[in-house]
């Protein structure tokens, strides 16, 4: 495909993305189902199938040929990243859309055989739309967001949620040694976050395709590092930790905290 090709998704995608906001924005004025998946604290409500569905529908209209992997279900059968996949969370961080209606996302990352190509993620409530478009940058509404610099732990500001540093003790250190932790509650946000060098760095112990395929993309255009927590390559398709931060700040938690030798 010509990069012609890649703006034309991108424009479509954007336009997909804004239409679904609006939807969820407006079922914030009626009372919402919410249901649990895994666990009580796992929820999930009838916009985010709504939304997945809704992505779907147009897609499809649109690109019939392209596939489709999202958390509510769509493609779970999947088991390959050949061709086009779109790889959508209809709402990242459902819990703050429960209980305090912002502080959530639309992401959508666009995988052409396996590689990234269009990332976007849309902070509704706040109406930021962060879009990244492979060699091309990353961009906050409209506005290119400059390449990275580098970062250390005594410096930085890292995304953490709670409930990890209690299950691992790397992870207590590092919030012993750095300057500060943030969780808010949406892995796309905070990925987001470390792209408009609002935070330097993000780790969660355990992710999904959908929660990191756009913010992949946007980290990239900034020349930040991912990776799972062990340092090795993100896989589409499959469950994984994760570790995101500025140059520096990344070869440090590595090398100091999360694979410390001896
Ligand atoms: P979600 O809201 O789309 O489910 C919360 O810290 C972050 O972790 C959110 O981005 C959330 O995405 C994600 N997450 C992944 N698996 C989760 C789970 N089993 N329960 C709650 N949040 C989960
Ligand atoms: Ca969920
Ligand atoms: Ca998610
Ligand atoms: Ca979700």
């Amino acid at each position: 495909m010509s990069n012609n090709d890649w703006d034309f998704i991108a424009n479509k995608a954007e336009n997909i993305v804004r239409e679904a906001a609006q939807l969820i924005k407006h079922s914030l004025q009626t009372e919402l189902i919410v249901e649990y998946k895994s666990n009580p604290n796992d929820l999930v409500t009838e916009m985010d199938r709504k939304i997945e569905a809704f992505f779907c529908e147009q897609i499809t209209n649109e690109f019939p040929k392209h596939y489709i992997l999202g958390e509510e279900g769509t493609g779970k059968d999947l088991n390959t990243l050949d061709g086009t996949v779109w790889i959508i969370d209809p709402i990242d961080g459902t819990t703050n859309f429960v209980h305090q209606q912002r502080h959530f996302a639309i992401s959508v990352g666009i995988y052409e055989d396996g590689v990234g190509k269009v990332g976007i993620i849309y902070d509704v409530m706040a109406d930021e739309l962060y879009l990244a478009l492979e060699n091309k940058g990353a961009y906050l509404n409209g506005v290119q967001l400059p390449m990275l610099k580098e970062a250390k732990v005594s410096e930085a500001l890292i995304a953490l949620n709670s409930g990890w540093i209690l299950k691992d003790e790397r992870l207590k250190d590092l919030v012993s040694k750095c300057r500060g932790t943030r969780a808010y509650g949406a892995a796309a946000i905070e990925m987001a976050s470390v792209a408009a060098n609002r935070i330097d760095g993000y780790i969660s112990l355990n992710l999904s395709p959908w929660d990191f395929a756009a913010g992949a993309i946007l980290i990239k255009e900034v020349g930040a590092v991912i990776s799972t927590i062990d340092g090795k390559e993100l896989d589409l398709l499959n469950n994984s930790s994760l570790c995101v931060a500025k140059n520096g700040l990344y070869q440090e938690l590595q090398n100091d905290f999360l694979n410390k030798k001896g």
